[in-house]
């Protein structure tokens, strides 16, 4: 993961600073690097009170978005009948990697994440790997007002668009919202020198200081005025 947003995957918490307790789920990927498509491998069966493997294989299907997408709707489902709200996050590295990058840049991700929907997303130093204009794309296309009505909201607190990028106005510092009748805030917060020299931002769009200040100056702004707060 090359970003923060929330390292916390199908987590369960109660957070209650203040009015009433909120019970939140939190359903988070990261690093999916354009395979959309579940993987098979050859699992080996062991035995556990014999603490051995019995030599037989099976055959499974690991991951994938269609896979994933059901396990998000199951789990949010449940959660929400029992009264539990969902936020669904995406840490970032969404892109680059495997045939349907290559092939469709990142629309196909694009539109398989509409599926998920997620809240929220920061965006990682792989995104930058076509530059600014090819992730201004991937940004608009996650937005299908059909699929995903509230659209996922791009963020990173430390990304300066460059002032002809096509970035400018496509993602924000951090999100503010409703869920379960409370308000809560999601930072995101990209890293510096991977993306600045191993990918390829545009000339004049830099990445500041991930370091713990900023993420904390972040916060600071966002909690006036802010119950809940997740990063
Ligand atoms: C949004 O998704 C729907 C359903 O898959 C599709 O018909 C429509 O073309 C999509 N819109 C855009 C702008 O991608
Ligand atoms: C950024 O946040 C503002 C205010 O909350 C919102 O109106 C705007 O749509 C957001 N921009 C993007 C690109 O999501
Ligand atoms: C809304 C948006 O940005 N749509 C783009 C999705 O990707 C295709 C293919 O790259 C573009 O042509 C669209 O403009």
């Amino acid at each position: 993961m090359k970003s923060t947003l929330a390292a916390v995957l199908f987590a369960s918490l109660t957070v209650g600073a203040h009015a009433g307790a909120l019970s939140l789920t939190i359903l988070s990927m990261n690093d999916h690097h354009s395979q959309l498509e579940a993987k098979d491998f050859d699992l080996t069966v062991s035995d556990s009170t014999a603490k051995a493997t019995t030599g037989e294989k099976v055959n499974v299907d690991v991951g994938g978005f269609p896979m994933t997408v059901a396990a998000m709707n199951a789990v949010e489902t449940a959660e929400v009948s029992a009264s539990r709200s969902v936020m669904k996050l995406h840490a970032g590295d969404a892109i680059t990697g495997g045939s349907y990058y290559s092939l469709f840049k990142g629309v196909a991700d694009a539109k398989m994440m509409t599926h998920a929907c997620f809240h929220a997303m920061a965006i990682g130093n792989h995104e930058f790997d076509d530059g600014d204009a090819s992730l201004a794309n991937f940004i608009g296309n996650m937005t299908n007002a059909t699929l995903c009505s509230a659209g996922t909201q791009v963020l990173s607190s430390n990304v300066v668009a460059g002032p002809s990028s096509p970035l400018l106005n496509k993602y924000n510092k951090s999100y503010t919202f409703t869920l379960g009748g409370e308000r809560v805030g999601v930072v995101g917060v990209t890293i510096k020198k991977k993306t600045e020299q191993s990918s390829f931002p545009d000339a004049g769009t830099t990445v500041s200081e991930e370091k713990r200040q900023r993420r904390q100056r972040s916060m600071h702004s966002l909690t006036r005025g802010l119950i809940r707060l997740f990063s």
